[in-house]
């Protein structure tokens, strides 16, 4: 039964037969590999007697003449005994130079199955194929397994393993030939690979189709090479590569060998690497360098995959440094990665970082994937790094306006979207959350947490996408509601996208995240000083309770780091601090001076019936201030909890604060300086490092200092003494409790989890 399911060959076989041809069966009887008339048909025979449409004998049980192109000779087995048949090369099968289906699923009998039995994986998760034909390359020296000159071919149901160089190699200028249904680069049963060499080159190959949407259709591929290479550098592309398993056992469940999963070079165009169609998408469950490589390439669509995970896309099995890799050489522009149609998203993960972009890529778009989770978006399947690496490279689009377009990217390891070296990068519309540190962050690093990149006034910095001032949300906490309003210094006279995000909760940073997109305003547009006030109106109700954060994006596209979060809430997990006098409830900046006995046991709830934790209790002199806004409910003490809120009361009141005149950047940078080493502590006491914690508390409280010199300063006078001596007596305040932790701190008890 001919494959007609690819194109070309339905075109060349309804050509033959209006031609009248009959095509002709090949039919292999034999394992061995010579070539005589001893009444056995090789493989090697039956190829050339395709290619060259004569018998290879007189005798019977020799291989049949074929018929001259475009017929579709059939080359099919009918090997004596059970179980596997394994061909063994003394070197490599002629090239195959006509039109041929060769199809290792006739061979029968098996010990498993009824006739026909060998058979086509008919499973949508896993594959429970019968493969009983496997050409073994492990004694044909340098070569390739099966070398393809012609097209409109088919090549299915063989295992093809320990050629040296390809399995399977598809020439120059073929076309609309269709690799499906094998077994390259692993054993016959598809549980381990003993191949090094690369599955499925395709040489400048235009329009061939390397496994399909139907279980059938499925290659299982694994080796310490590529699995599949398509390079295309005289032109030709539109390549499809559906519905493979590659680095991963036949049953989907394990990682087995790979190099990469598709490695897309030479400026190959228009390929497609999975897609939105029901089954298209590939399974890379394991690599060494990416599931997917688009190196020099252009326009090409990478969708639907399941790359790091397992066939069911719930657990990681890959731990490689990148998953998606998109830069390299000259041209390598247009790719996208996923994109807003359903089912074209893509689970990334099983990587340092999920998705590289650099080496002067060009208008990379990124979208409707899921970076760091299952295909819910909610379970956390997170890379150990970067959500996204932006490097040198530009006008990427992670996200975007229209539906479907925002990618999930949650549960990594430092950064959601990392940008290094790139500039224009658009990060629209995303839901990014639960990551180990800022949501967006210019920085390069995806190995550690960075801190926040400060505002300067005017935005006239330059760096990675302009280091893009991040706007500043009206302070306090979010009544609930469908609008808020906020402040934007930037660029002097230009219109800026505004996006606002809600969240559960604040991120450790102060600097959110943003988990759901709530609304943006387009029309942000600063005046010639550079300040705009914008109001941006939701396209829902977000209830109280809610933080919110805000993004920039300018008319290149560059995106600004999330801005500070809101003003956080007053929650029920309460922080238990003993004072004697400074818990106030006034909503008005108020002194008090106060011997504080603080204590550093937090978090205790209100249900436990078990005794205290042993508390270290020291007494420190501080001058305790209650902040306006969202720390009036925070107990003042020396803990984290409290010193974290009053810390972004501080720098939202810096933030806004338009009466301190050419001391607000020094004065913002050093106390955004210190909620950074602060910060850092925190991390440390979490990690239960006691003594690092004091230590990098150290530079936390010197900050402080210096922000409270600059107050003092003689350019300090400048400013009204009201607003002086506020900000000065909630440094003071802060300082004195952060000695206090300094010295009594108790970890991990007194950082809870972040
Ligand atoms: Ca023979
Ligand atoms: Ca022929
Ligand atoms: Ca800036």
């Amino acid at each position: 039964m001919p494959f007609l399911r690819a194109a070309g060959l339905v075109a060349a076989f309804t050509l033959a037969l209006t031609r009248g041809a009959v095509a002709t069966t090949i039919t292999v009887n034999g394992t061995a590999d010579n070539a005589a008339d001893d009444g056995i048909c090789t493989l090697r025979e039956a190829i050339i007697a395709a290619n060259t449409n004569t018998a290879s004998g007189a005798m019977p049980g020799e291989c049949a003449a074929g018929q001259a192109s475009p017929t579709v000779d059939t080359i099919e087995f009918d090997i004596s005994g059970s179980g596997v048949h394994a061909i063994k090369p003394a070197s490599e099968l002629p090239t195959i130079t006509e039109v041929v289906l060769i199809d290792g699923y006739t061979q029968r009998p098996c010990a498993t199955n009824t006739e026909p039995c060998s058979r086509a994986n008919t499973l949508a998760v896993g594959d429970d194929a019968e493969l009983l034909i496997e050409l073994d390359g492990t004694s044909a020296g340098s070569s390739v397994g099966l070398r393809v000159q012609a097209s409109g071919c088919t090549v299915r149901g063989l295992v093809i393993d320990r050629f040296a160089s390809d399995e399977i190699f598809l020439g120059n200028f073929t076309s609309n030939n269709t690799i499906a249904g094998n077994f390259l680069g692993t054993d016959p049963t598809g549980t381990s690979s003993p191949s090094t060499s690369v599955g499925i080159e395709d040489d400048f190959g235009t329009a061939n189709t390397i496994g399909g949407t139907t279980p059938a259709a499925r290659n299982v591929m694994a080796s310490t090479s590529d699995q599949i290479v398509v390079n295309d550098n005289s032109g030709g592309g539109n390549d499809v590569v559906q519905g493979n398993y590659l680095g991963v056992n036949a049953a989907g469940t394990a990682a087995l060998p790979a190099e990469t999963g598709v490695h897309v070079v030479g400026g190959s165009v228009g390929n497609a690497i999975g897609g939105s169609a029901p089954g298209a998408g590939n399974v890379m469950g394991n690599f060494l360098v990416g599931g997917v490589y688009l190196e020099s390439a252009n326009d090409n669509v990478v969708a639907g995959n399941l790359i790091g995970t397992d066939a069911t896309g719930t657990m990681v099995l890959a731990s490689t440094l990148e998953a998606v890799r998109v830069g390299n050489g000259p041209a390598c522009a247009d790719n996208v990665i996923g994109g807003s149609a359903a089912g074209a998203g893509n689970v990334i993960t099983g990587a340092a970082i999920g998705v590289d972009v650099h080496g002067g890529a060009s208008g990379t778009v990124i979208q409707g994937n899921r970076i760091g989770t299952d295909l819910s978006g909610t379970v956390a399947l997170g890379n150990s790094g970067c959500g996204i690496l932006l490097e040198s490279s530009s006008g990427s689009t992670v996200g975007g306006t229209g539906p479907g377009e925002g990618n999930v990217i949650a549960f990594n390891g430092t950064t959601g979207v990392a940008i290094s070296t790139a500039t224009g990068s658009r990060v629209l519309g995303n839901s990014i959350f639960s990551n180990g540190g800022l949501g967006i962050s210019f920085t390069s690093r995806c190995d550690v947490i960075s801190p926040p990149t400060m505002n300067d006034p005017g935005d006239a910095d330059t760096g990675q996408n302009n280091l893009q001032n991040f706007p500043q949300l009206a302070a306090g906490i979010f009544p609930g509601g469908t609008s808020i309003d906020g402040m934007l210094n930037s660029t002097p006279s230009t219109t800026f996208r505004v996006e606002v995000f809600a969240n559960d909760a604040c991120d450790s940073s102060g600097n959110g995240e943003g988990h759901t997109f709530v609304g943006a305003n387009s029309a942000v547009t600063t005046n010639a000083s550079g300040d705009a006030a914008f109001t941006v109106n939701f396209s829902l109700t977000v209830a109280a309770g809610k933080v919110l954060t805000a993004t920039a994006t300018a008319p290149d596209g560059s995106t600004s780091e999330f801005g500070p979060c809101t003003a956080t809430p007053p929650t029920t997990t309460t922080t238990t601090t003993t004072s004697t006098t400074a818990t106030t409830t006034s909503m008005a900046p108020t002194t008090t001076t106060s011997t504080a006995s603080t204590t550093s046991t937090t978090a205790a709830t209100t249900t436990s019936s078990t005794a205290p934790p042993p508390t270290t209790t020291t007494t420190a002199t501080t001058t305790s201030t209650t902040q306006p806004g969202g720390c009036a409910t925070e107990p003042v003490g020396a803990t984290f909890v409290s010193i974290d809120c009053r810390l972004d009361a501080l720098i939202a009141q810096v933030s806004g604060g338009s009466a301190l005149g050419v001391l607000q950047p020094k004065l913002l940078d050093q106390i955004q300086k210190a909620k950074t080493h602060k910060e850092k502590a925190e991390m440390l006491c979490r990690q239960a490092s006691k003594r690092r914690t004091r230590r990098a508390l150290r530079p936390a409280i010197n900050k402080v200092g210096q922000f409270l010199r600059t107050l003092a300063s003689r350019k300090g006078h400048a400013i009204p003494p009201a607003v002086r001596d506020g900000l000065g007596s909630a440094a003071d305040a802060i300082r004195g409790d952060m000695q206090a932790l300094q010295r009594a701190v108790q970890c991990p008890r007194d950082a809870p989890p972040a």
